[in-house]
């Protein structure tokens, strides 16, 4: 693939702030000389006789030859770089002035500053590696657990991309068959033509619908599963996010109506980053802010894949407590008993005729005890009730899922064109359409809309 870029890019590609180091990187065909008028190495060597990919001590120096910061600066030679362009990179004290005005300098010798995402997005226009690995590196660098990060990694090399071109290139054998077997002015095609296209169109549905499914469990592992705590006022939620989180992350008081705000934190349980949710006790309010909290509550409660309903053992249940439990019927969720460390005022046998859940899990938050219980209830609910699993997981994000979702309806349309003998145009055209589709995870097909739109995602410098 040709070398698109033409201009010199850079950033600060570490976090900005103060850390032990920063790095400016720098990318582009002026790399080099942009870094050899501020860089003035250690060594006597000159600029143009520097290493590739060899650590140089030295100093970054300004337009008076002041010292700016005592840098180590490597040269990268294209192509065999991280955007197969020439590259800079000079990793610097990690404070944030010199940082900025080592970019700075770098600025002025003629470079522009980079977009988020672009020294990826060069090494995908650069053809070094395809859209569904630059994907991969944003998700390395979000991955939120273990499981996430070794899922990305294997994302990283390749391995969706491999699945999607055996799929699209099956696709383009049975284009081939029909072309080559198939007269188009005759009606009838044979019936062993027939028999087999229909068995390779299914048989190409079948492996995207296996790669929607480890989807689906990707779309867990990278976002986190958004799960709710919902309660009365006082029961207990933001105790139960303490003890989840194992710190005093929410303010717990005996005054009802004490969480006003969303809180939210995530915590591992066995490789599944799950985004437990805080919320305000839903009662009957007049206080102006905890009806806002309420408010944002519900809202929280519509999106959420799994709710742990709250209820308080040592206090009789309330209009508000059944209320809720009308609320979740549809939702997936499981039901926590709280405080089982007082004295029991409600009746066990009650609640359990009452909620719709099909776990209902005694803990007490203030003492942490039935915290692991309930953890592996969530494992449980998330790997039997969602469908969660390992197998053939990928680190699919929502476009890619969309993207597989819809060549999945293509093949479905080609199934049934067959079978209802529509003229072999009409299956090609729906086959053709899901192969180009399916061009759009590894960005073979992929319009620069969608492109700009994936890059902006990432962040700067990287
Ligand atoms: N004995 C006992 N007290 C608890 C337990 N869990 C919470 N509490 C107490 O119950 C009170 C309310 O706890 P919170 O965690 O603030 O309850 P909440 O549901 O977040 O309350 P709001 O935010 O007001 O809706 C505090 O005094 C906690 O210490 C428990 O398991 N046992
Ligand atoms: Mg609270």
């Amino acid at each position: 693939m040709k070398i698109v870029s033409c201009d010199t890019i850079a950033a600060i590609s570490t976090v900005i702030g103060e850390g032990g180091i920063g790095i400016v990187r720098i990318s582009g065909p002026e790399s080099f000389k942009i870094a050899e008028k501020i860089f003035r190495p250690k060594t006597k060597k000159k600029f143009n006789e520097l290493k590739n990919r060899t650590l140089y001590l030295g100093n970054i120096v300004d337009s008076k030859n002041d010292i700016i910061d005592e840098v180590l600066l490597a040269i990268f030679k294209a192509p065999y770089t991280y955007t197969r362009e020439d590259m800079v990179e000079i990793n610097c004290h990690g404070g944030l002035t010199a940082q900025k005005r080592i970019l700075g300098l770098v600025l002025d010798q003629g470079a522009r500053m980079a977009e988020p995402g672009e020294f990826t997005k060069r090494a995908f226009l650069n053809g070094r590696i395809d859209l569904s690995q630059a994907e991969a590196v944003i998700d390395i660098i979000r991955a939120k657990t273990d499981k996430a990060l070794s899922v990305a990694n294997r994302q990283l090399t390749g391995s969706l991309s491999k699945k999607i071109k055996e799929i699209r290139s099956d696709l383009l054998n049975i284009l081939a068959h029909i072309a080559a077997n198939i007269d188009f002015p005759e009606e009838d095609i044979p019936e062993a033509d027939s028999e087999f296209i229909l068995k390779e169109i299914t048989v190409a549905g079948e492996r995207v619908k296996e790669l929607l499914k480890g989807a689906g469990s990707g779309r867990i592992l990278r976002e986190g599963l958004s799960t709710l705590i919902l309660g009365n006022t006082n029961v207990g939620k933001s105790s139960l996010l303490n003890a989840l989180v194992k710190e005093e992350r929410a303010i717990v008081t005996d005054i009802p109506g004490t969480t006003r705000d969303i809180i939210e934190e995530y915590i591992d349980i066995k490789g599944i980053p799950i985004k437990i949710i805080d919320t305000a006790g839903i009662r009957q309010t007049s206080d102006k802010v905890e009806k806002i909290g309420i408010e944002r509550a519900m809202k929280h409660l519509k999106e959420a894949e799994l709710v742990l309903l709250m209820i308080d053992i040592s206090r009789k249940l309330t209009r508000d407590d059944k209320n809720l439990i009308e609320l979740i019927r549809d939702k997936t969720a499981i039901t926590v008993i709280n405080k089982v460390d007082l004295p029991v005022e409600v009746n066990e046998d009650e609640i359990e005729q009452l909620v719709p859940t099909e776990r209902i899990i005694r803990i007490s938050a203030l003492k942490h005890e039935g915290i692991e219980e309930l953890k592996e209830a969530i494992f449980d609910t998330v790997t039997e009730k969602m469908g969660f699993s390992d197998e053939g997981l990928i680190a699919a994000g929502e476009r890619q899922r969309k993207v597989l979702q819809e060549a999945h309806d293509f093949l479905d349309m080609a199934i049934d064109a067959m079978d209802i003998h529509m003229p072999i145009e009409m299956v090609e055209l729906d086959i053709r359409d899901a192969w180009e589709k399916l061009g759009e995870i590894t960005g073979d097909t992929v319009s620069e809309d969608i492109i700009t739109t994936i890059f902006q995602k990432f962040c700067i410098g990287k």
